[in-house]
């Protein structure tokens, strides 16, 4: 691995379990580059589903779980602040300490609709998610190997055109 640190690209590392902040609203970019905050509460009153068996597979202190994480898909919240129609490639999800992953419209527009789709968390096993545990925290089902999609502390959601 060279060249300056991306955070859409991290390598794999001893993972952070301090939250940078207390606060658990972030910012969501529209693809015209419209900020607007999204809190817990925002989340909360989007459509949610559940997500049983759930593994945190960690290179650094192995493997947590099973889990189940409830929240809302990501392509919910996606489309819940986008104008009907609006097109976008992308979602880059990043974390306050600097961590993140992008996510492809692809992934997010399966067909038929993945049973085990992309979600923010924000609740594990029934109760709240603090905040220490990742609140609002990026779950990627398919990633069984490293972890490093399965973002804590999400702190912009930005979708590209
Ligand atoms: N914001 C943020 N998310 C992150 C990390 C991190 O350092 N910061 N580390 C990743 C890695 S490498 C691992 S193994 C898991 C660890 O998750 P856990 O603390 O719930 O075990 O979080 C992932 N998500
Ligand atoms: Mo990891």
């Amino acid at each position: 691995m060279t060249g300056t640190h991306d955070p859409l690209r991290p390598h794999a590392h001893e993972p952070n379990p301090e939250p940078p902040s207390a606060d658990a609203a972030f910012v969501f970019t529209n693809p015209a580059g419209a900020e607007t905050i999204v809190t817990v509460a925002d989340l909360a009153r989007l459509p949610q589903i559940r997500l049983p068996n759930c593994y945190i597979v960690s290179t650094g202190h192995g493997t947590s779980g099973p889990f189940t994480f409830g929240g809302v898909t990501l392509l919910e919240l996606v489309q819940s602040r986008l104008r009907p129609g609006e097109s976008w490639s992308q979602v880059e999800v990043i974390s306050a300490d600097g961590f993140g992953n992008r996510v492809l419209a692809a992934e997010l527009h399966q067909s038929p609709p993945s049973e085990r789709p992309i979600l923010l968390a924000i609740t594990r096993n029934g109760r709240p998610l603090t905040r220490r545990q990742g609140l609002v925290r990026l779950i990627v089902p398919s990633e069984t190997d490293d972890a490093l999609r399965q973002v804590k502390w999400v702190g912009q959601i930005v979708v590209k055109r």
